[in-house]
């Protein structure tokens, strides 16, 4: 019988599938390669004692995806926002919430940004003065602590989450299993603590997961995608320009530049080049940027 469906869980070529009916198939794919991702909507057919194949994978509204010029790994599908967890500590790295503003970007996805474990509080000054950058570039940053102030969460943070699909980004440790398990009781998923009991290493979680947030299993109320933590994102699948896109203090200036094909690196008469003398760009910001437009495998091989 023939089943539509969600891929709540993506390991290599199997998944776990939850038809709209409610049934939990674990499917595989024919095809050799596996494309589908975790939220993927997809045509399944169930082959009896809770397995499935995968038929086909519905057109997608969006697809998240890393690359490191080689290899290509789809993380989810589907998303209505990304929420990226970072904390006071262990401090997080600068540069892989700016890949993930840049790859949220790419696919058009609108941003959070979750400042967790504000309970640290000999690290939060630190934290803050980095974060503030980003606010006034225009994204949304929350405060929060999922250890010390669950009221503070279910009324600034979980607010956002309702009827949408939401998909947890950051490093390892950075509390997105915790954050996940408190705005989902019904998930237990494996945090740290947990991990650590049962002795299964330093990552926690190691596939991307899809948890409803109704417990009485309504899509509508919408959903949460639980990422394993890492560290680096790779965007060599993006043009430059899809780069320059993702950085919004560029804006302003883009079109502004002598040569039309300006790549903003040494042109004469360039003026994001300008705008960085003159203290409008942050220089981290640029070097970010400088960086990312070297690795996009469409400007190398130009
Ligand atoms: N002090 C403090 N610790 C927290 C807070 N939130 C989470 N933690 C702790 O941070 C550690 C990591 O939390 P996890 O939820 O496993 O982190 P994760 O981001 O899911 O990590 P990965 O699955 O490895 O990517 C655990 O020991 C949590 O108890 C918080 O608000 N304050
Ligand atoms: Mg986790
Ligand atoms: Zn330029």
């Amino acid at each position: 019988m023939k089943h539509d469906g969600r891929i709540v869980a993506a390991h290599g070529r199997h998944y776990v599938v939850v038809t709209d009916s409610g049934e939990r198939l674990v499917c595989f794919t024919r095809g050799k390669k596996s494309e589908a991702a975790c939220g993927d909507r997809v045509e399944v057919e169930a082959t009896g004692s809770g397995q499935g194949v995968v038929l086909s994978i519905r057109p997608r509204r969006n697809l998240l995806s890393r690359s490191n010029g080689f290899r290509t790994k789809l993380l989810a599908a589907n998303l209505d926002q990304l929420a990226i967890v970072v904390a006071t500590s262990p401090p997080f790295s600068e540069e892989l919430l700016g890949r993930t503003l840049v790859a949220a970007s790419s696919v058009d996805v609108p941003v959070r940004i979750l400042l967790n474990k504000v309970d640290l509080v000999d690290k939060l000054d630190g934290a803050r003065s980095t974060l503030a950058l980003y606010a006034s570039l225009g994204y949304a940053v929350d405060e929060l602590s999922v250890r010390t102030d669950v009221a503070g969460v279910a009324s600034h943070t979980a607010p956002h989450f309702g009827g949408r699909t939401t998909l947890l980004v950051g490093q390892s440790g950075m509390g997105k299993s915790s954050l996940l398990n408190l705005l989902v009781p019904h998930a237990q998923a494996a945090t740290r603590e947990i991990s650590e009991a049962l002795q299964t290493g330093k990552h926690t979680t190691t596939d991307a997961r899809l948890y409803l947030l109704s417990p009485a299993g309504d899509a509508a109320d919408g959903a949460i995608i639980d990422t394993p933590g890492f560290q680096e994102y790779g965007l060599a699948h993006l043009t430059p320009g899809t780069v320059e896109r993702g950085f919004p203090e560029l804006r302003p200036f883009l079109g502004q530049c002598r040569f039309v094909n300006c790549a903003h690196l040494h042109e004469p008469g360039c003026a994001v080049l300008a705008a960085l003398e003159r203290g409008d760009v942050a220089r981290r910001r640029y070097d970010l940027f400088e960086k990312l437009t070297r690795e996009s495998s469409s400007f190398r091989d130009r």
